[in-house]
């Protein structure tokens, strides 16, 4: 097959003082960062479906991108698109790629013809795989597009809807078993609702842990021994996602006894949504032992919607890594691109620019964490603020040797003296980080 983009070689490192666009600044993958190289911190991937599947289509335009595929046939287009991830990912060198069953092949009349459509297309990725480096990051279902998922998957009034979605993440757990992926996500497309007055919500959430369970049993039947991951998002496409935050997610995965065989795949743009920060999502996560992966994004302050734009923010980089480095890695998870250009950016090389942006606001956030981190400022100031309860009555306290009786008799003797949370000072610090680490 000959080359798909043309006229772009490989992208290489070449330093914050390089003037050429096509071109890493802070991005080294073999720089060795706390004993990892970036590319081992890192461990990128592309999205198929914003990057091959997608057109550019909004609310109020078709589709703007310029693509080869996108004159082809559906399945001539799949085969293309396969050529197209891998040179895509050799070129930019991000080493893995995610996908959803439907973004590598498209649907048939029924799902066995569909199931076949899958077949050929994962055999093509089969092939490919053997002569380049670029390996799957995880896998997931698209049980939200196809307008039968019109009430939901598993949380689908309609039982032989839960039936279908089954059969599809049967099939989709199984093509990323052979394909080596290293995870499988859950992203509730539209589990959720529009309105409680036709809304069964035990029953809807109580049908979603069923699912889920039975994913991780047929999971063990066929030895697929990827990490399993939710991904949080509060809204969109229905009024109220069940998998709202991270905090819901965990709490749900508790109450039904699914903990230990989950994760989360944390998205920056649905933590905005939920009216959180991305650091607090991703601290929720790693105070709980449950980070498992990043959906690297960002949304626009001034839009209210998943906007998937291509992470350029330097400040939610840092903090973000900060998290991650503190969590101790990504383990088998990373950093998926679930990003977009816009749709003004509608040739192929803004395909490259996209990528270039986050991974080089990336490995410049991971830099700035790691000094964070290895000096421990922020850490000291933390542990010195709770420092009351290492020893006295604060100890007693976290030692469980104390109830309200002896509380009351310490409190009336003593005199309250509070401590400056000193919140300007260490955003001061921060931007001291952010501006000065080489
Ligand atoms: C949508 C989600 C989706 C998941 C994969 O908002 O981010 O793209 O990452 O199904
Ligand atoms: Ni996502
Ligand atoms: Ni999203």
């Amino acid at each position: 097959m000959s080359e798909i983009f043309s006229g772009i070689s490989k992208i290489k490192y070449e330093g914050g003082g390089s003037d050429n666009p096509l071109a890493f600044k802070y991005y080294n993958p073999d720089a060795v960062i706390g004993g990892k190289t970036m590319k081992e911190h890192l461990r990128f991937a592309v999205a198929y479906w914003h990057t091959f599947a997608a057109a550019g289509a909004d609310m109020f335009g078709a589709g703007s991108y310029e693509r080869p595929w996108n004159t082809m046939s559906a399945m001539d287009g799949a085969k293309f698109k396969v050529e197209a991830n891998f040179e895509f990912a050799e070129k930019i060198g991000v080493p893995f790629f995610c996908f959803h069953d439907r973004d590598i092949a498209p649907e048939g009349d029924t799902l066995a013809e569909t199931n076949k459509n899958l077949d050929v297309i994962v055999s093509a990725i089969k092939d490919r795989m053997k002569s380049s480096d670029v390996k799957l990051l995880w896998g997931t279902t698209n049980a939200f597009g196809n307008p039968r998922f019109m009430h939901g998957a598993s949380t689908s009034p309609n039982a032989d809807i839960f039936a279908f979605a089954a059969a599809q993440v049967k099939k989709a757990m199984e093509i990323t078993k052979e394909l080596g992926g290293e995870n499988y996500v859950f992203w509730g497309g539209r589990e959720g609702y529009e309105t409680l007055l036709n809304t069964d919500m035990k029953l809807e959430l109580d049908n979603l842990a069923r699912f889920l369970k039975m994913a991780v049993d047929y999971a063990r039947e066929i030895g697929f021994n990827g990490q399993f991951l939710i991904e949080p998002k509060p809204k969109e496409p229905t009024k109220h996602q069940y998998d709202f935050d991270a905090g819901t997610v965990i709490g749900f995965l508790k109450t039904y006894g699914l903990d230990p065989y989950f994760k989360l795949n944390i998205e920056a743009n649905h933590a905005t949504l939920a009216g959180h920060t991305f650091q607090h999502e991703l601290a929720v996560c790693r105070i709980n032992n449950m980070l498992g992966s990043i959906d690297a994004n960002q949304g626009d302050v001034l839009l209210g919607w998943d906007t998937d734009q291509f992470p350029t923010n330097l400040y939610d980089a840092a903090l973000a890594m900060y998290e991650v480095l503190k969590a101790g890695g990504l383990g088998k998870g990373g950093l998926n691109f679930d990003s977009k250009v816009r749709r003004g950016s509608f040739e192929p090389a803004d395909l490259f620019y996209g990528h270039i942006a986050g991974m080089d606001t990336f490995a410049k956030g991971l830099i700035i964490a790691d000094k964070m981190v290895t000096d421990g400022k922020f850490d000291a100031f933390v542990a010195d603020r709770y420092s009351s309860y290492t020893t006295g009555i604060g100890k007693d306290i976290v030692d469980g040797k104390v109830g309200f009786k002896e509380l009351e008799k310490h409190a009336l003797g003593v005199k309250i003296k509070n401590k400056s949370g000193r919140q300007e000072m260490l955003e001061s610090l921060l931007n001291q980080y952010i501006c000065e680490t080489k």
